[in-house]
């Protein structure tokens, strides 16, 4: 393996690079929680200067928002399970823990079907029946192309809350069994909209950050990747006790 070859190779489009990325929008959706808690603040962006008397050469933004707007990484700290966990902010994760390979399990035609798609356990060991076993230290993704919907549709609230897909607690299990580096999502949270009736609530957040493993929420293009061999680049932003952040996410393809 060189080095030299893999930057020749990321030139000629012989490695494809595809960005998993959302723009940072203040139309972006963020989640919503019920209203007896705290909540996850929008992208906010406000002009310092435009070439103008403000400044005359340049141009510049101040902006604010959550450590969990838009595409964003989630970090062991971020959930009570995981308070403990050593390096569990996203300043202390080695920075070699921040690239590694990516199982994309397509989940896109039932959760077309059904807003309330579950990823199981039965689904988890049939995609291994067709592509090998999950291997330990594989970022694995959920692809439900949610991150296609706009607007109203893609937290899709009704009356009892938001309905979008999800692993079950058992999915979760089978998935720490495996070993994972971290469980990614199109969807707003990597837990389902109605993520909170499961036992234990929020199970990918609670078992995976418990377990000292790491989340990515909001992703998209992931109909772009192959089921495996492609590796994830995900460096989170480097916040003091940060329990996640907002990033680029890059996927690298072998064509
Ligand atoms: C706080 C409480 C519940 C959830 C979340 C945050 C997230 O999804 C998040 O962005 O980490 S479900
Ligand atoms: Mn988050």
């Amino acid at each position: 393996m060189s080095l030299a070859d893999f930057a020749a190779d990321i030139a000629t489009g012989a490695v494809r690079v595809v960005d998993l990325t959302h723009t940072l929008d203040p139309d972006f959706p963020v989640i919503v929680l019920p209203p007896e808690f705290g909540q996850c603040a929008r992208f906010r962006m406000e002009e310092i200067s435009a070439y103008d008397h403000r400044g005359p050469a340049w141009k510049w933004h101040n902006i604010t928002m959550s450590e969990h707007t838009g595409t964003h990484f989630d970090a062991p700290s971020h959930w009570v399970s995981g308070r403990d966990v050593p390096n569990g902010a996203v300043d202390e994760i080695p920075a070699q823990a921040l690239i590694g390979p990516v199982c994309v399990i397509d989940c896109s035609a039932g959760a077309a079907a059904d807003d309330d798609f579950e990823l199981t356990p039965q689904i988890i060991a049939e995609w291994e029946a067709a592509h090998g076993p999950i291997p330990a230290g594989a970022w694995v993704l959920m692809r439900t192309d949610w991150s296609k919907r706009t607007g109203a549709e893609y937290l899709n609230m009704r009356e009892d809350g938001p309905h979008s897909p999800g692993p079950t607690p058992a999915a979760v299990r089978a998935l720490l069994a495996r070993d994972i580096r971290g469980f990614g999502t199109e969807c707003v949270g990597t837990d389902a909209g109605q993520g909170a009736h499961y036992t234990p609530p929020y199970p990918a957040h609670d078992l995976l950050h418990g377990a000292g493993k790491y989340g990515l929420q909001c992703l998209a293009n992931l109909d772009q990747l192959p089921a495996t061999g492609a590796v994830l680049i995900t460096p989170p932003l480097k916040i003091r006790n940060g329990t996640g952040s907002p990033l680029r996410v890059l996927a690298l393809v072998q064509t």
